[in-house]
This record gives structure tokens, C-alpha cells and sequence, in this order.
């Protein structure tokens, strides 16, 4: 094996990575060094030649500053706005649940990233998702996708792991029981790092401190759509009867709210290709998703990341001016003053595909993927590097290239598509579905200073709250209005603290099922309401809710809370400095909030037996009964 990588490394010029050999190498070290070429040959598509090759020809062009955008002009692109809750809504979520059951659709979750700009040094799924319950990304999504699943043929769950994070993936799942997925449901691909280039000729970089060893780095997340090829999962899905595939990140609490409906828009107008975006805010530092023409009449929709959005919007206005609404703006990334909105919508890597062409297109291009560059250069010559650099790849590539090194034989999927393809995008609007936690308390109130959305734990705790609102809002339920608020510098919208596990209602339609006299419901400021448990037998009559409420119910409990009434103290969200408790030693996923739970006064409604309940203060709320499964609750066991 040895002989073989070294002929490939002479081929490929890169003998330089003897030279800090001794005369007399050991064979241990030897041995290491080829394995670890072994890999890197393995783990990539084409091999380590094709790593290098790519890597010449991007570091050139990044040294003659090729403008991957010169050319094309934007404009705003097709795609459909559903308001959530709307009668249109409606009918495109029970289009979307009418494909989703019987299986009819995977969930690919990428949680490669470590997150340091969180400052948390775990890995990201198991983060709370808020304190009020404590559960966590990974439980929430299998917890969502099971709902979604209820009693039909199981909806496969592909995670894509790195080193960084794989471990501890696979031990939250396994000391979880895969938070009831079933065996073989769950799949995990694990990314492995590529080599760091040293310089423009794409010398492979040994480690300083050990010439056996090449220095890595992360390839980004566009590995996953190469590994869910590779790896066979597609072709497997596809055969099970699987027809759309949802990707998700690691922490965006309300990601799977909007996909029955993301479905339905997809299935209305054939998309094989729908980017599920949401309103962006001029400056967010979200991709925005834009038609692009070439001046040599391609097209393409596609996402143009945060970081060039302003700078092509100017551009194209000096050269094509005079019509500004279609082709750029002269003052760059700014609002639509009809909307206050950025005129193109916020591409959210949340993207949803049509199997069938997805996996036929991965199968022609063997899954290679759109790559750019980003060396830091020592000085203006441009021909040394700061620091070794590496290739680095993005999801939406694949779907929606505009890579801006991308090398133009490099196949991008939807130009590849027929001509009849189509690639569009849709918003749910007024709703929460983009609340992602990456930004650490810090920078979190940079951010809220100058009135950006922080995507912090805090606001991802509050906008987790604010979600479930607004499905008990959509449905009917009578709640206050929400509050500004700022939480230790970090500026929050407070609803009531409502946490409500799938199991009652993966969709609206099925919440509202639920509910079936919403107006008798109803949350004063403040309050928190806890739905846990296996819900899919619970009904909420009548409730009024001032203070805190916990009900917690076994599988085989049939629930129906008829009349409640509970007034007490319930919970509060003080700042750790406020209370005296900031000492630096708090636990990480309080440090990143500033803040804690105290849970004062709280009304807990125990169900852990099945049976048939009805919960029933009576006309002048006092209990009726209180049976032996309920701690301070009040409930009838019939
Ligand atoms: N991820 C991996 O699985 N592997 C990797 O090597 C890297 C990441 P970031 P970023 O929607 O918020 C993206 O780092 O770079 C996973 C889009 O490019 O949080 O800030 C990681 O675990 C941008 O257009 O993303 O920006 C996480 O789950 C915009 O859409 C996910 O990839 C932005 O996300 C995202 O990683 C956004």
C-alpha cells in the first residue's frame, strides 16, 4: 500500500512532505503517515488527485480574484408565500401530511459543526432546546418526526456526524434508545476532515510538530450530499418508497413545523427543488435566495451568501442602472420599503427535494460537489498564506449553486436537471421557523444592540416559546400579546413559557383537533403550560391558566381536561447576576443564557397509568376528585 501512495504523492508533486523525514524513519511512523493518505484518498470523490487538481485550479482563481457573481444579474425569484394558519395553509399542509404518511419521507439532520461561536463545548443536538423542560434538539426532532410518523410505515432519520461529534451523537442515541426511533431507522454518515494546502501550488501541509501527520481541517457541510450517496442511504430510501427529503440543522427548534406545508407547496407546483426560506431582514446574515441571469442567458435560482448579497446588489446597479426594482440597489442589502423585508427571501439551509431526480442526479455526478476556497493571504502579492487553507463545501451548493470559485465543468445539480426541473422556494410567513442558537452571550448582545437577530440561546429559548403560541393562537386559543424584552443585554420577545411535545399535534389541522373550544383556553402573561409525555390522547377543553402548569402523561392515558383552573405563582426567568449566581462555574447551558429557570409555585396533573381521565375543577373550581395519579391535580379516573 505504501509503495502505491508514494508513487501517487511523486505524481501529484508532493515529495516536499519527505523532507522533514529522518534518514531512518520507523516503521510505525512510516505506516501511520500512509494510512492516513489512505484515507484521505478514500474519502474523497476522484481521491486525493482530484483534491489537489480542484485546489490548483480554485487557488488560482482566487489569486487572479475571479468574481464568481461577474455576469449575472439578480432578481427576485419564484416561489410561493403561504401565511401560516390561512385556509391556504391549510391546504397545502394536509396536501404535504397526505405525502408524508406511509412513509413518504426522509429526514437528513447535518450536525458536523461544533459550534464555536457558541462557546459550548458539546455537540449542539444535545443543547436544551429551552429550560423549561430541558429537551433537547435531537430528542425534539425524533420526537416531531415520530408525530409526524403517528402509526404508519417509519420516516427514515439520516444524521451526518464528523469526527468532532460522532461519538457523542451515537451515545446520546444509544443511552436514549434512540428516543424511540426503532433500529435501522436512524442512519449516520460521518464526514471526515480533508488536507489543509499550504500554498497556491496546493502542497499538502504536514503538521508542524509532526511530519508523519498531514494537517486537516472540516470540508463543510456540502459533504452530505456526497455521503448520503456513497453510503447508499438515497437508493435505499428511494427503494422504501420514499419521495421527498427534508435537510435540517442542528439547532433550529420550529424546522419541522412548516414542512408539511413546505411539502404541499412542493407537490403544487412541482418542485424538485423548493428552498424553505423566511422573510430576511436586510443584513442578516442569512443567504438570500435570487434568480441569477447571465448576461449569456443561463438562469439559475440560487442562494448568494450573506456576505456578497450587498456588494453584487451594488455592483449590477452601476452597470445596469436605472431599473433598480429588477436589477440591484444602490444602496446595496437594504429593506423593501413596501415590506420593510429584504426583497429576497432568507435561505435557511432548509431544503426540501424530490427524491427520485435528487438521487438520479448524485448517481450521474457520483455526488462530487461544488468547492471554494478562502486562504487568508500574508500580504497583497497573494502568495503566501497565513495559515494553511483548505477546499470547503456548502449544502445548498448542490441544489442551488453560485459557489463563487465553483469550476465550471463541475456538474451543479439544477442546471443538470431537464430542462421541465424546477427550483423555487416557499415562506410560511407570520410564524416562528428560523430560530436558529450559534452566537455566543457576548456577541449576542453586539448583535442586539445594534438590533440584529441574535440567534442565541435566549432567543431560541423565547422563539421556541413564541412558536407554540402561535400554533395555540392559530388554533383559536386566547393568549396575551407578546412582550419586548431584554434578558441579560440580549433583547428576547416573552410569550407565556408553553412547551407542548408533538404527540398532541405534529400539524396545525391535528392540533386543532385538539382543541375543540379554543376560546375557553386561555394563558395570562407569564405563565407556563407543559404538555409532555405521549399526547396523542390528549384534548384541552377549557383552561385558564395563570401561573404554572405541568401535565405529564404515560402512553395509554386518555386525557380531557374539561374545565381547569389554576392560579399560582408559576415561574420566572431571573439573571444569574440578578440573583447573585453568576460565578463562572455555572453548568455551559446556563452561561450561555444568563439567566435560569425558578420554578416558584407550580399545578402538576401526573397521569402515569393508562386509563381514561377527565379533569374537572367543576363550576366553581374546586376539585371534584382527585385521584391517586395526580400530585396536586384534580382528576377523574372513570
Ligand atoms: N455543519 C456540518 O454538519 N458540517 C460542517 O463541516 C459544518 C457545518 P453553521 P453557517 O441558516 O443559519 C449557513 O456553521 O456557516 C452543520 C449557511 O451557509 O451554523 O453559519 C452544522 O452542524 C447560510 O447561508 O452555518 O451558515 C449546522 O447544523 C445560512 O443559511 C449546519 O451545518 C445559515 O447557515 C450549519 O452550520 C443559517
Amino acid at each position: 500500500m505504501s509503495k502505491a501512495k508514494k508513487a501517487l504523492l511523486q505524481e501529484l508533486g508532493q515529495t516536499h512532505l519527505f523532507d522533514g523525514w529522518g534518514s531512518k524513519p520507523s516503521a510505525a511512523d512510516e505506516s501511520r503517515f500512509y494510512k492516513q493518505i489512505e484515507d484521505l484518498d478514500a474519502s474523497y470523490p476522484g481521491g486525493l488527485k482530484a483534491y489537489v487538481d480542484n485546489g490548483r485550479k480554485l487557488l488560482a482563481d482566487s489569486k487572479a480574484g475571479v468574481n464568481p457573481l461577474e455576469g449575472w444579474t439578480p432578481s427576485v425569484p419564484v416561489g410561493e408565500t403561504v401565511a401560516y394558519g390561512t385556509p391556504e395553509f391549510d391546504e397545502v399542509e394536509a396536501a404535504g401530511m397526505a405525502a408524508v404518511s406511509g412513509g413518504g419521507c426522509g429526514f437528513v439532520l447535518v450536525a458536523g459543526g461544533l459550534g464555536e461561536r457558541l462557546g459550548y463545548s458539546g455537540i449542539k443536538v444535545q443543547l436544551p432546546t429551552q429550560l423549561t423542560t430541558g429537551t433537547t434538539y435531537l430528542e425534539l426532532y425524533i420526537r416531531h418526526i415520530l408525530a409526524l410518523q403517528g402509526s404508519g410505515a417509519p420516516l427514515p432519520l439520516a444524521i451526518m456526524t464528523s469526527g468532532d461529534t460522532d461519538a457523542q451523537t451515537r451515545a446520546l442515541l444509544d443511552a436514549n434508545a434512540n428516543f424511540g426511533m426503532r433500529a435501522g431507522q436512524v442512519t449516520i454518515v460521518r464526514q471526515e476532515k480533508v488536507a489543509c494546502l499550504a500554498d497556491n501550488d496546493a502542497r499538502l501541509a504536514a503538521d508542524p510538530k509532526d511530519p508523519y501527520k498531514l494537517l486537516t481541517k472540516p470540508h463543510g457541510h456540502g459533504d452530505v450530499h456526497y455521503l448520503l450517496h456513497s453510503s447508499g442511504t438515497l437508493d435505499a430510501w428511494l427503494e422504501s418508497g420514499v419521495q421527498w427529503v427534508y435537510f435540517m440543522q442542528d439547532t433550529n427548534a420550529p424546522s419541522l413545523k412548516v414542512l408539511p406545508a413546505a411539502i404541499g407547496i412542493s407537490r403544487r407546483n412541482q418542485l424538485d427543488v423548493n428552498s424553505v426560506c423566511v422573510p430576511r431582514m436586510p443584513g442578516e446574515a442569512i443567504g438570500g435566495l435570487m434568480k441569477l441571469t447571465h448576461a449569456d442567458g443561463r438562469t439559475q435560482t440560487a442562494n448568494v451568501e450573506y456576505n456578497q448579497i450587498d456588494a453584487l446588489l451594488k455592483a449590477r446597479y452601476e452597470e445596469i442602472w436605472g431599473d433598480m426594482g429588477r436589477y440591484g440597489e444602490p444602496r446595496g442589502d437594504v429593506a423593501d420599503p413596501a415590506t420593510g423585508r429584504s426583497p429576497y427571501p432568507g435561505s435557511i439551509n432548509q431544503l426540501l427535494f424530490a427524491l427520485g431526480p435528487y438521487a438520479a442526479q448524485l448517481h450521474k455526478t457520483g455526488g462530487t460537489m461544488p468547492e471554494f476556497v478562502n486562504p487568508k493571504y500574508a500580504d497583497a502579492s497573494k502568495t503566501k498564506f497565513k495559515s494553511p487553507t483548505r477546499l470547503e463545501c456548502m449544502m445548498q451548493e448542490t441544489p442551488l449553486p453560485i459557489s463563487p470559485q465553483i469550476s465550471p465543468d463541475l456538474p451543479d445539480y439544477p442546471k443538470s436537471l431537464p430542462p421541465s426541473a424546477r427550483v423555487g422556494f416557499s415562506v410560511i410567513s407570520n410564524t416562528t421557523a428560523f430560530s436558529p442558537v450559534k452566537t455566543n452571550l457576548a456577541d449576542a448582545r453586539a448583535k442586539s444592540a445594534k438590533g440584529e437577530p441574535t440567534y442565541s440561546a435566549a432567543s431560541g429559548e423565547a422563539d421556541v416559546y413564541a412558536s407554540a403560541c402561535e400554533v395555540l393562537a392559530a388554533s383559536g386559543v386566547r393568549l396575551p400579546p407578546p412582550v419586548h424584552a431584554i434578558r441579560d443585554g440580549v433583547g428576547v420577545v416573552d410569550t407565556p413559557r408553553v412547551v407542548i411535545d408533538p404527540s398532541f399535534g405534529p400539524t396545525l389541522a391535528a392540533v386543532r383537533d385538539k382543541l375543540p373550544t379554543p376560546h375557553a383556553v386561555s394563558l395570562a402573561q407569564g405563565s407556563t403550560l407543559v404538555l409532555e409525555g405521549d399526547l396523542t390522547r390528549v384534548r384541552l377543553e377549557a383552561l385558564s391558566l395563570d401561573g404554572a402548569l405541568v401535565v405529564r402523561v404515560v402512553p395509554g392515558a386518555d386525557v380531557t381536561i374539561r374545565n381547569l383552573r389554576v392560579s399560582n405563582k408559576g415561574w420566572e426567568s431571573p439573571t444569574l447576576s440578578d440573583v447573585g449566581e453568576l460565578t463562572g462555574g455555572e453548568p455551559e447551558e446556563l452561561a450561555i443564557r444568563g439567566y435560569k429557570l425558578r420554578k416558584l409555585q407550580t399545578r402538576e396533573l401526573i397521569f402515569d397509568q393508562p386509563g381514561v381521565y377527565v379533569v374537572d375543577d367543576g363550576p366553581l373550581g374546586l376539585p371534584a376528585l382527585v385521584n391517586s395519579f395526580s400530585l396536586l391535580g384534580v382528576a377523574v379516573a372513570l
